[in-house]
């Protein structure tokens, strides 16, 4: 690169999980499938995903999201989700972020809209006050009672679930699920994730499963019904109760009889902030989850990327 790069920038946090949607300045990432979209950003443009949320523009917990032409009809957008390590299949809080971003910038209404991501169309019901309604892709259980043997924690049971990313979700192993536990739980998931990977356990068609979520014990059961802890790819927590992880939690619940179609699930992150959900069942066990949180534009910015700057392409995580 030997001119000076800039990128125009809209971040938003939904229930403290930050969102930075880049909505100028994206380089040209020609036709073709939203799979074969974030192939070429991240063959050929990686250093836009790292410039935006690695530091020291961002941080581990930011993800970002770039705008592109959608394929399927009747869609507001197109969005490619990434985080400090990679690429996502889907990102229901950074999908609401999208939507608030879009609504700031005058080019989304409250109402029914349609968004495009690499893993399906999600609606999105934007409505007053950065109240916004995702509803998900097909989400299911594809794994259950899934032992696996954690050095330094021992017997771990769990799920395996998809909800737009694949989950590892377990309850009732590991540190209890509270805000003084973040490091041990980080350092939990961690271990179960690289168990997981040595004994070979993953999503359909041999998906790596990159997220794991510890569920507890709500702070009151007037606040949720339940509380977790995702560990996301980077080994950054997610801030927000994680929509695609609920997804897959509702989906495992819905799976044992345990949440009815159209009753309500609320669960709260780490945090305590709280996502409300439904499901509506599908065919087999897959089901559509609906849900509903808050986010809120933070700032406007120019990011400005410098030839000369060792660390333009941001710090590697
Ligand atoms: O809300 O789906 C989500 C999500 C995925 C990773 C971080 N947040």
């Amino acid at each position: 690169m030997t001119r000076t790069r800039k990128l125009e920038v809209i971040d938003s946090h939904t229930e403290g999980e930050p969102t930075r949607v880049v909505v100028e300045g994206v380089p040209d990432l020609g036709g073709g499938s939203l799979q074969e979209l974030r192939g070429r950003l991240e063959g050929d443009h990686d250093w836009l995903r790292s410039a935006c949320v690695n530091e020291p523009r961002g941080h581990e917990a930011m993800v970002g999201a770039v705008l592109c032409e959608p394929v399927e009809p009747d869609c507001a957008t197109g969005v490619i989700f990434f985080n400090n390590v990679g690429y996502l299949g889907g990102c229901v809080h950074g999908t609401m972020g999208v939507a608030v971003t879009l609504a700031h910038l005058g080019r989304l209404y409250p109402g029914s809209h349609r968004i495009e991501t690499p893993v399906g169309v999600v609606q999105v019901q934007l409505q007053e006050r950065g109240r916004v309604t995702v509803s998900n892709v097909p989400s299911y259980r594809h794994l259950k009672g899934v032992q696996v043997d954690v050095e330094g924690w021992g017997l771990v049971t769990g799920e395996v679930a998809w909800g737009g990313n694949w989950f590892f979700l377990t309850e009732g192993c590991g540190p209890k699920v509270c805000r003084e536990n973040i490091e041990k739980l980080t350092a939990f998931g961690k271990a179960v994730r690289e168990e997981l990977q040595r004994e070979g356990i993953t999503g359909a068609d041999g998906a790596e499963i990159d997220h794991v979520e510890v569920f507890g014990k709500p702070e009151s059961r007037g606040l949720a019904d339940s509380r977790n802890f995702v560990l996301c790819p980077g080994n950054a927590y997610d801030r927000s109760p994680c929509g695609t992880g609920t997804s897959a939690k509702m989906a495992c619940l819905h799976a044992d009889g345990l949440l009815r179609e159209g009753d309500a699930w609320r669960q709260a992150s780490i945090l305590d902030t709280v996502f409300e959900g439904r499901v509506e069942a599908l065919d087999g066990n897959r089901v559509v989850p609906h849900l509903t949180g808050s986010a809120f534009v933070t700032a406007e910015a120019t990011l400005v990327l410098d030839p000369a700057d060792p660390f333009r392409d941001g710090v590697r995580a």
